[in-house]
């Protein structure tokens, strides 16, 4: 039996939209922050005795229906490893409830950790990130800690991530607002499908993309927060045109994400320099120098309940061990 644990992360350079949907190769490169405080811990082991996989999340066991893109994923572990046991995966998301943030980013890295060396593979991490790509893009980057690049690459081979800075040696921090929806989401993967098949503006975005990318690795050599926050900022801002511009548009936010970037938008009036970034979904995120933190809670107790404020700062890349033995693996 192994056990992987991954972190999630959050793109302050998104990807919003996939050139082959079967391999998950992307569009165009992309760039997160690992984040300390939300992660998820899998366990797997293949068990001969078993007549299919069993998948439980948080403790529920899953119906073989829910489990369908776990199994698929175990069925391409399977096939590389020469295996043809089941499996029993037992995973656990560390994401506070209903925070909007439980990411398939950690769950497959974790899976892609933890069901690699169950089988038998001993993956380095750049394998681990092209495998964890096959279960969600934004896995690829929740490999490694820190702030991650992900080179969309033109195949299985080629698209992988790797850190542009594993270990932060400048106080970049991110305060996630929970935002609780009861509204049914659209998926990321219907999102961006929609997006890249029906925005005008796609064409632009991959252009916004790639100047933004050089862009904020520049900045990061610099350790300069506001400019980061700044191209992280009008990254999503771009990255949900391409919501509003689909046919039918859609979009993620709702009023609470208005007001939130509003609020951070008044902080900033005021001379604390913080940044917003939203994801698929209602939940804002807040980047700014640790040294400001108080003050960014404070501004934003104004508008938000304190119990919504969220601080976390840049977490690790995967772990993997035996839980026999508790030799650590990678
Ligand atoms: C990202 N987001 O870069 C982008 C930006 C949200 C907005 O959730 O279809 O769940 O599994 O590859 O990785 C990316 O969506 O989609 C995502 P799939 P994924 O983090």
């Amino acid at each position: 039996m192994t056990t992987a644990k991954a972190h999630t992360n959050i793109a302050l350079i998104k990807y919003w939209g996939k050139k082959d949907q079967q391999l998950i190769i992307p569009q165009t490169d992309s760039l997160s922050l690992t984040l300390n405080e939300f992660y998820t811990t899998t366990q797997v082991v293949f068990d001969p005795t078993l007549t299919t996989d069993q998948v439980s999340i948080n403790h529920h066991r899953l119906t073989p229906a829910a489990a369908q893109r776990t199994s698929a994923f175990l069925d391409l572990v399977r096939q590389r490893a020469g295996r043809t046991e089941f499996a029993r995966v037992n995973s656990i998301n560390h994401v506070p409830t209903a925070a909007g943030l439980a990411s398939s980013a950690s769950a497959f890295a974790a899976l892609a950790g933890a069901a690699s060396a169950a089988a038998g593979m001993q993956l380095n991490r750049r394998e681990l990130s092209r495998l964890a790509r096959r279960g969600s893009g934004s896995a690829t980057r929740s490999i490694y800690g820190g702030l991650v690049e992900w080179h969309r690459g033109h195949d299985d081979h080629s698209s992988y991530a790797e850190p542009v800075m594993e270990k932060l040696d400048f106080g970049l921090e991110m305060l996630a607002i929970m935002i609780n929806t009861k509204k049914k989401k659209i998926t990321s993967r219907q999102g961006m499908q929609a997006s890249v098949a029906t925005s005008p503006y796609y064409a632009s975005w991959r252009q916004v993309v790639a100047n933004d990318m050089q862009a904020i690795k520049a900045a990061i050599q610099q350790r300069d927060i506001p400019t980061i926050g700044h191209i992280a900022e009008e990254n999503a801002l771009r990255m949900h045109a391409l919501t509003l511009s689909a046919d039918p548009g859609y979009s993620y936010f709702n009023s609470q994400t208005l007001t939130a970037m509003r609020a951070v938008r008044a902080l900033r009036k005021r001379g604390i320099k913080c940044y917003y970034t939203m994801d698929a979904g209602p939940n804002v995120k807040v980047i700014y120098d640790h040294r400001d933190r108080e003050r960014v809670i404070a501004g934003l107790s104004q508008y938000f309940d304190r119990s919504q404020l969220i601080v976390s700062a840049a977490g690790p890349g995967i772990q993997i061990w035996d839980e026999k033995t508790k030799k650590v693996l990678l």
